[in-house]
């Protein structure tokens, strides 16, 4: 790959998405900086400068996936690499916990990975390579309590990249997960969630809070002509949180 490489990470209008965009245009990507908050993935794009872009997209949106993914390859034709990072973290303890919230975030970090994956693969397919990097949770080792829907589609997550990649391998895709610890992202501290570092901290090899810029490198690694002999597998990055 000796021409610009061009991403799409999502939900990289903040926190680890935001994190990830900034890491691969050091490295020389052109990113496409997408997020449902249109406002905030411009002002990502804006401080990246550059070739980065910005894009409206809301995942979960079968339409807008199709539309929003065109785009980027009518305008830079071709996409690299697709890093599925947009998600929703609820805190909600199981008895508080309705259908309607349980596939509120099964639309969004199930369904719209499929659309995301679907779509961008189809593209890295008539070009013969492709990196997808999909953002996971170290909640599906450790069964973090008060949020069993999001555990539940983060090992979604891991069950998907694994099925995939023996599937995908023959048009020179790979596809791997990270899974992250807790992280001082903008959104973990919106919920009860922002509490857990109290906790998490402890447990950790280092006694310090995870912050966004902690993840992006294992994404870029993932992401990168490097790693082109992994497929199908989980890093879990977490500050030695869950050892086993
Ligand atoms: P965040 O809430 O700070 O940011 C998430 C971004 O995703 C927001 O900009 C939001 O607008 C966007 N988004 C939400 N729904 C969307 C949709 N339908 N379409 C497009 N964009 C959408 O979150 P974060 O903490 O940075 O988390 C990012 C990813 O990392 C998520 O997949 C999350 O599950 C995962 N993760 C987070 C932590 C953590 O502790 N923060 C730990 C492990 C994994
Ligand atoms: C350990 O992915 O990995 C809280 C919230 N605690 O979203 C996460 C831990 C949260 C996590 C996560």
């Amino acid at each position: 790959m000796t021409e610009q490489r061009v991403a799409i990470v999502t939900g990289a209008a903040q926190g680890i998405g935001a994190a990830i965009a900034k890491e691969l245009a050091a490295d020389g990507v052109t990113v496409v900086v997408a997020d449902i908050n249109a406002e905030g993935a411009e002002k990502v794009a804006a401080e990246i400068g550059g070739t980065a872009a910005s894009q409206k997209l809301d995942i979960s949106d079968e339409a807008n996936v199709a539309q929003a993914v065109k785009e980027v390859e009518d305008e830079f034709g071709r996409i690299d690499i697709l890093v599925n990072n947009a998600g929703l973290v609820p805190f909600t303890p199981w008895d508080e916990m309705t259908f309607e919230g349980w596939k509120r975030t099964f639309n969004v970090n199930a369904n719209g990975l499929f659309l995301m994956t679907k779509a961008v693969g189809d593209v890295m397919k008539k070009a013969g390579y492709g990196r997808i990097v999909n953002i996971s949770s170290n909640t599906f080792v450790a069964g973090t309590p008060n949020c069993a829907d999001y555990v539940a589609t983060k090992g979604a997550v891991i069950g998907f990249t694994r099925a995939l990649a023996g599937e995908i391998g023959k048009h020179g895709i790979t596809i791997n997960a990270v899974a992250p610890g807790i992280i001082a992202s903008e959104g973990v501290f919106t919920t009860g969630h922002g509490n857990g570092f109290d906790y998490v901290v402890p447990m950790q090899a280092f006694g310090r809070r995870g912050v966004p810029a902690d993840i992006a490198p294992a994404v870029a690694f993932l992401a990168s002509e490097k790693a082109a002999w992994i497929t199908g597998q989980t890093l879990v990055v977490d500050g030695g949180h869950t050892r086993n």
